[in-house]
């Protein structure tokens, strides 16, 4: 399917704004209206979390009694629950929403262990939630493509809201943007300069994407193992929660996480949680390059925000932003010697090897190893 063709589908029914985290299903559409090829679209927000992407679209019907289109990755229909239940669902506001769906871990395709059970029950959790939907494909016909928009357009003008469900390779390929930003330091230099100062009784949560693959790679070449390593390869946002429930329990040991910019932004509210109750066995790194690099690499919708000021307002007692190697690891001593509190915002390049390699022991595998280490 052309994008080009989808895109004016989309508009063609009255769509202005477009909000949502971009996914890498997604790839081709987000970028076209990244760039508003065709300079047809109002508004396009990148927000924090799918949950805010859905208050934008209650918003923009509030405003104008037009729907949105909210896009996201099926992993965000966890974070869609709450405002559609209890906001949007036709037995309390109705509001009529656009859904674009990225379905990661359909059943019978190859996907990541995180995938699988979400991919699984995503069309039931569209059924549970009362959403109709269709599911599509490189095979959909233009036909069928208007068809299902003027099945949308029914379901919209009834308050209802409605899903296309996007399989992998439905869009045509095209030749994709590439982000960059100023920064000269590579992400996995600095985490690699991170796997060097660890010790070896410290735990390390890093986040989800390819933060954690890089992570995984350099433990295993510096250190030989990875079983210091908690990998939240799903759960976006909520490493830095994981890595406090284990410090707070472990108070002898360093417990370091390695977050990126996109996932704290999508649970911001954890830092001040932190800050105001600050262990001095933790570490929160964030590698800001100030995009969804795993995914694409689209800005997130907080690029350039100062996250160290946002720390330091939180409480954390001591906070520092680095831009190169030589900085991040003098840092990184002074963290250590001070044994309080810290927030490390790294600012990073957009980009990743194209050979990143994917853990090889199955998610049970790396908790227990990780869990066996603590004994
Ligand atoms: C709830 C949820 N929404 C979206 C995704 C898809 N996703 C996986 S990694 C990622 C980008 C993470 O960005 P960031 O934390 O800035 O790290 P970077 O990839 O830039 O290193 C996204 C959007 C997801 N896994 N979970």
């Amino acid at each position: 399917m052309r994008i080009e063709e989808f895109v004016c589908n989309l508009y063609k029914s009255g769509i202005e704004t477009i909000a949502g985290i971009p996914d890498s299903t997604l790839n081709q559409f987000c970028d076209y209206i990244e760039n508003n090829e065709n300079n047809l679209l109002k508004t396009h927000i990148v927000t924090e979390n799918e949950g805010g992407a859905v208050g934008i679209a209650i918003g923009e019907y509030l405003a104008t009694g037009r729907a949105a289109c909210v896009y996201m990755q099926n992993s965000g229909l966890g974070n869609i629950v709450n405002p559609i239940t209890s906001l949007a669902h036709q037995e309390v506001y109705g509001i009529p929403i656009l859904f674009l769906i990225g379905w990661r871990g359909e059943p019978g395709i190859k996907d990541e262990p995180q995938h699988k059970f979400m991919g699984r029950i995503t069309i039931g959790m569209l059924e549970l939630l009362d959403i109709d939907y269709s599911v599509v494909d490189n095979g959909t016909t233009q036909q069928e493509m208007d068809d299902i928009f003027k099945k949308a357009k029914k379901c919209l003008s009834c308050s209802k809201q409605f899903a296309i469900v996007i399989k992998k390779g439905t869009f045509d390929k095209r030749e994709l943007c590439t982000y960059r930003s100023k920064q000269a330091l590579a992400r996995e230099d600095a985490i690699r300069e991170i796997v060097k100062w660890m010790r070896a009784d410290d735990l390390i949560v890093s986040t989800t994407g390819k933060i954690s693959r890089e992570l995984y790679e350099q433990m295993d070449s510096i250190r030989g193992n990875h079983k210091q390593v908690f990998l939240t390869v799903g759960g976006m946002g909520h490493a830095k929660m994981i890595a406090y429930g284990i410090a707070q329990r472990r108070r002898s040991q360093r417990v370091i996480c390695l977050d990126g910019d996109g996932a704290v932004l999508m649970h911001m509210g954890g830092l001040a949680m932190i800050g105001q109750h600050p262990l001095s066995n933790l570490v929160h790194i964030c590698l800001d390059n100030e995009a969804h690099e795993s995914v694409g690499g689209m800005p997130t919708g907080a690029a350039g925000l100062d996250y160290c000021k946002i720390a330091r307002d939180s409480g954390y007692p001591y906070v520092s932003k680095v831009s190169t190697k030589a900085e991040l690891s003098e840092i990184l001593s002074e963290v250590r010697r001070r044994e309080e509190l810290a927030f490390i915002q790294v600012k990073v390049a957009i980009g990743s090897r194209r050979d990143l390699t994917r853990p090889k022991e199955s998610p049970e595998e790396n908790k227990r190893a990780f869990m066996d280490m603590m004994e």
